[in-house]
């Protein structure tokens, strides 16, 4: 729809902003995810191809799932969006786009992107899932948004540890929290902005990073250009698009988002018996292990006979120890060959032949990390539908 030369002018952003703006994207077919109620658009925006419409104000965008089959890395035009507030900064200029670093800092800094492009870069690939990814699955259902598993993405992403920015800025002695508000607002001054907060410690880490490239391009416009927090093992309600505010505090931040949205149970696998609600709970964190087969779609016909099965594993940074995958619904597991390490963070291919006998087959996948964690059989609950990971089974019928 434009390219990168007219969108760092300012006049891609506009015709992003025309078709962000009306009220429905152009849709090209629908698609069906596997629950009630799963009928969806297939929806073009700019910088994407065809992705499932969640909602279009603000736009919320799943990836088909038939794309992670194609490689580790997810590209930029088939990357998942997920907004809270549709007042979205259409008009921003990168030539005057600035990151403000405040609060318990003994200097404070405006940034601009040069400044920040200038500073010594690093890269790391990271997976960034929506902490409602899969959340269409749940049993009982719960209320949010109903997605099926492509809300999840891998990128190698570019640009300075937030710790050399704050190295820069001084943090004071007393420092407990830094928070991150992005460029987005509410539309109705009754919903509360977007701003999520991190311990000192782990903003300081030199992991988590402020990225301004996304698999060797600018991140598009919806994945938070120009400049996003990514951190690393996280879900995705850390990683602040569009990221323009940074502040350094010397309590723990109250804010909507931290105390009342994104918590899960505080109890062991942060679950609670199906339907109830928890007595405490905590901010959600770190991924849980997952692992899917992407080489084949649920229902699928299939010929007796050799096959290869091929998928990904990712876990919350301890990294990939072992794949298994079942082909008799989960009474023997063989070990998968695992595919090239491109990080603790990152997806981790997995391919495995096998040989499939007539009738219908059960097909599962089960990763094991490097700190003995693994996956349940049986779904875990808890009333937000995060932190799916349960086995995940593909039927098949052979033939
Ligand atoms: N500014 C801003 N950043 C945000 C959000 C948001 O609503 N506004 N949503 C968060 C959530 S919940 C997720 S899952 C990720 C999604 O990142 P993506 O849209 O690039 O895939 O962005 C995060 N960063
Ligand atoms: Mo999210």
């Amino acid at each position: 729809m434009f390219d990168r030369r007219d969108l760092l002018k300012g006049a891609g952003l506009d015709a992003m902003a025309a078709t962000l703006n009306a009220t429905r994207a152009l849709a090209l077919d629908t698609v069906t995810l596997p629950f009630a109620n799963g009928e969806r658009p297939l929806v073009k925006y700019p910088q994407k191809r065809p992705m499932i419409g969640l909602t279009s104000r603000p736009p919320q965008l799943e990836t088909p799932f038939a794309i992670f089959n194609d490689g580790p890395i997810t590209p930029n035009n088939a990357f998942f969006v997920r907004y809270h507030l549709s007042d979205l900064p259409y008009n921003l200029d990168p030539d005057k786009f600035t990151l403000e670093v405040k609060g318990k800092v003994d200097k404070p800094l405006k940034l601009s992107l040069k400044d920040i492009r200038k500073m010594k870069a690093t890269e790391i690939v990271a997976v960034n899932q929506c902490s409602g990814n899969s959340r269409g699955f749940f049993e009982p259902r719960v209320a949010g948004g109903q997605l099926a598993n492509g809300a999840m993405g891998n990128a190698r992403w570019r640009g300075v540890p937030l710790k050399a920015v704050l190295e820069m800025a001084g943090v004071q002695s007393g420092a407990r929290q830094v928070t991150f508000n992005g460029m987005d607002g509410p539309v109705s001054d009754k919903t509360p902005d977007f701003v999520k907060a991190l311990d000192i410690a782990h903003a300081s880490d030199g992991e988590v990073m402020l990225a301004y490239g996304m698999n060797g391009e600018d991140l598009p416009f919806l994945n938070g250009f120009p400049l996003r927090l990514i951190v690393p093992g996280y879900y995705g309600t850390y990683w602040v698009k569009h990221l323009n505010e940074i502040t350094v505090i010397d309590n723990v931040y109250d804010g909507f988002w931290m105390k009342s949205a994104y918590r899960i149970p505080d109890t062991p696998d942060n679950a609670i018996e199906p339907g109830t609600a928890p007595k405490a709970t905590i901010p959600i964190n770190r991924f849980t292990i997952r692992s899917f087969i992407t080489s084949i779609p649920d229902g699928a016909k299939l010929k007796a006979g050799a096959v290869t099965l091929r998928g990904i594993a990712f876990d919350g940074g301890k990294g990939i120890k072992e794949v298994q995958v079942s082909t008799d619904g989960g009474k023997t597991w063989v070990s998968a060959k695992l595919g090239k390490d491109l990080g603790k963070y990152s997806f981790r291919e997995w391919k495995l032949p096998v040989k499939l006998a007539a009738g219908s087959v059960e097909l599962k996948v089960r990763a094991t990390g490097n700190g003995g964690e693994t996956q349940p059989d049986a779904p875990r609950w808890n009333p937000a539908g995060y932190l799916r990971n349960v086995v995940e089974t593909v039927r098949v019928t052979v033939a």
